[in-house]
């Protein structure tokens, strides 16, 4: 009778003990309700395995928080990977600084998707790699900073961030992969570098803005050419026709300057020789000092001044 006794009293102290691990485990199950069954360690809010390299893989975050740091290690390892949709449809998140997270390579797919409140990022130069639509639909996102250290990026990354007005793509860049910035409606200028050798047709697809600032010999310049989107050439040369003085003024100091190295008393060299043939035959001569002196007395001329680009 004792024994069966004794059996009953432990049967029921396991079931009570069990009752009260359950109920003080309640409020850690109901913030990560879709972590719990994966056994992942939670703590500062970041829910996170170590995986077999010793590296800690961040998979999800307590979204009550509005701005979260990546840490530099969790649990004494180095944060080295954000997992695909470790922080997806957060809306509540408004910042997260990668700058702590000095040992962190790669954010994954999706893993900022549909962060609508987040306004601002900078991706660090040790980011090596960001992924399919990492932050895809980040409506709010008006400031990126990307910092040289990822080499594409990637398809869908940046699709739908419709806040988002300027980029400038880093010059460890070589591709920008299928809608990486398509519905970016209010994108109104982009920087790519001579580093880009690859764009997809459809990367800039719903940017009815944008421009494109592009060197003349680069790959961006045909691109844009090619899929009609607009460009600025930023390192063309530029002069004003007239200007033999180089002072970015035409007048009557120019004609002087024309004369003067017609008979070697001063020497016009450069893009300002081509600025001094006013009539644009070649040749600089005096009837060149002759064209401006009549185009400065507003005489009609044969070939107005005007501005020249060489490209
Ligand atoms: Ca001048
Ligand atoms: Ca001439």
């Amino acid at each position: 009778m004792s024994a069966i006794k004794d059996k009953r009293t432990t049967k029921l102290i396991v079931t009570i003990a069990t009752a009260i691990i359950l109920i003080m485990m309640l409020p850690v199950l109901s913030v990560f309700p879709a972590f719990s069954a994966d056994n992942y360690i939670v703590l500062q809010g970041f829910a996170f395995d170590i995986n077999s390299q010793g590296e800690a893989v961040i998979h999800g975050y307590d979204d009550r928080f509005a701005d979260v740091v990546i840490p530099q290690r969790l649990m004494g390892a180095d944060v080295a990977l954000i997992d695909d949709y470790a922080f997806f449809g957060d809306e509540v998140l408004m910042t997260v600084s990668f700058n702590s997270a000095d040992k962190l390579k790669k954010i994954g797919a999706n893993a900022f998707y549909g962060c609508k409140g987040l306004r601002s990022i900078e991706i660090p130069p040790w980011i090596e790699e960001l992924s399919f639509g990492s932050f895809q639909n980040c409506t709010s996102l008006n400031e990126l900073i990307l910092r040289e250290g990822i080499t594409t990026i990637p398809s869908q990354c940046f699709y739908d961030c419709t806040a988002l007005q300027r980029v400038e793509i880093p010059n460890s860049v070589t591709a920008i992969g299928d809608r990486a910035f398509m519905g970016c409606s209010q994108l109104s200028s982009v920087t790519i570098p001579d580093t880009v050798e690859s764009i997809a047709g459809n990367a800039f697809d719903g940017c009815e803005n944008v421009v494109i600032n592009c060197t003349k010999d680069s790959f961006a310049r045909q691109y844009a050419e090619e899929n009609k989107i607009a460009y600025v050439v930023t390192d063309a040369d530029m002069f004003i026709l007239g200007d033999a003085n180089g002072d970015a003024v035409v007048n009557i100091n120019d004609v002087t300057s024309i004369q003067c190295h017609l008979v070697e008393l001063e020497s016009i060299m450069g893009l300002s020789l081509q600025a001094a043939d006013t009539n644009q035959d070649g040749v600089l001569d005096i009837s060149d000092a002759t064209n401006l002196q009549m185009f400065l007395a507003e005489y009609d001329v044969s070939n107005p001044i005007r501005e020249v680009i060489i490209q």
